[in-house]
């Protein structure tokens, strides 16, 4: 039995050793190509529990499971790119949710400044507002907008409210006023995902009215997942793509431990969310997040911490693969 084979096989068990994302090595943030890292915030969306601070501790926790190789690209990111957990965002005043977008903010740029590609785990999808007000039009973008791959059962572009429960750049809010700021690219963006009964028939009109691409739940169903893959690839190509993924686009079947769940309609099942992602494969991604985890509301054996641990192996695979474009390993 080899050192590796030893080595591989206790870094899988995720009981063992020190939690870190992935088993990933926590470094300050230089000199890596993507940094994964917790933003422990939820005061941008209180309507249901506010226990989605406690979702980077959960990841943590279970990550080193899917500590693997990718089969299907036939990849080993860890060896592809430099990877490292970049630790959690410093938020001193975790109930002011206008002070802690503030803070979020100020950590990306550092992230920015130093080119590596994030990808966090919330925290509500607040965070998106931050993360997005620190990469949006700096260095891993060249100064352009950000399109987004926005998977999601809503459209977070609020628009008729100036605040929710008190928190102005919100949760339900992030959509707008990024786009109003000109840092994402809303008519090069993809909204997927929508469903459920809204509190008005006019829901889906602020996206509209931004020109974000809008598929919803129906819309998918209807077109199918190769139609839906097509128009993804032909709005995001060539531009800088940012995916963020609100958990309630998933099935609450298999991702029950997640705030504002959508029962009324089938959400997606993670065949189906992963193809999506994969849309995405080849692009210039420079980041994404997965948002709305709420460890609390999770099944004893921690179903919605494992599906977001895939969800995040995924997009750090779809990131790896052409960092190790760029840099080919030296052959032997
Ligand atoms: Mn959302």
């Amino acid at each position: 039995m080899s050192d590796l084979h030893d080595k591989r096989m206790m870094e899988n068990l995720y009981w063992w050793g020190i939690p870190t994302f992935f088993r990933c090595p926590h470094t300050a943030l230089a000199d890596a190509d993507i940094g994964l890292v917790g933003v422990p915030h939820s005061t941008g969306n209180g309507s249901t529990e506010r226990d989605q601070h406690l979702g980077p501790r959960a990841l943590r926790h279970i990550s080193a499971l899917q500590r693997r190789v990718h089969l299907d690209f036939e990849l080993d990111p860890w060896t592809a790119a430099k990877i490292i957990d970049g630790g959690d965002v410093p938020l001193p005043e975790a109930n002011n949710n206008e002070a802690c977008i503030e803070a979020i903010t100020r950590f990306y740029k550092q992230v920015d400044n130093a080119g590596i590609r994030p990808i966090s785990v919330g925290g509500d999808h607040s965070i998106t507002g931050g993360i997005l007000q620190g990469l949006g039009q700096h260095n891993l973008t060249r100064k352009e907008p950000v399109c987004l791959l926005h998977m999601d059962a809503h459209t977070d572009v609020f628009t008729q409210i100036d605040h929710f429960l008190g928190a102005k750049k919100s949760a339900a809010h992030w959509g707008a006023y990024l786009s109003d700021a000109g840092l994402i690219d809303p008519k090069h963006s993809m909204q997927i995902g929508l469903r459920g009964h809204p509190r008005t028939l006019d829901w889906l009109n602020p996206s509209y009215e931004y020109g974000f691409h809008v598929v919803t739940m129906k819309e998918y169903r209807q077109r199918g997942q190769q139609d839906v893959i097509k128009e993804i690839q032909k709005t995001l190509a060539g531009r800088p793509v940012y995916i963020t993924f609100d958990l309630d686009c998933l099935d609450p079947s298999i991702a029950p431990g997640v705030s504002n769940l959508e029962p009324a309609e089938n959400g997606f099942l993670i065949d189906e969310a992963i193809a999506l992602l994969r849309a995405v494969r080849g692009m210039n991604i420079i980041g994404g997040d997965i948002v709305c985890m709420m460890p609390t509301k999770d099944s004893p054996n921690q179903i919605t911490a494992m599906t977001v641990a895939a969800i995040m192996f995924e997009m750090i695979c779809l990131i790896a693969e052409s960092c190790q474009k760029t840099h080919p390993p030296p052959s032997l």
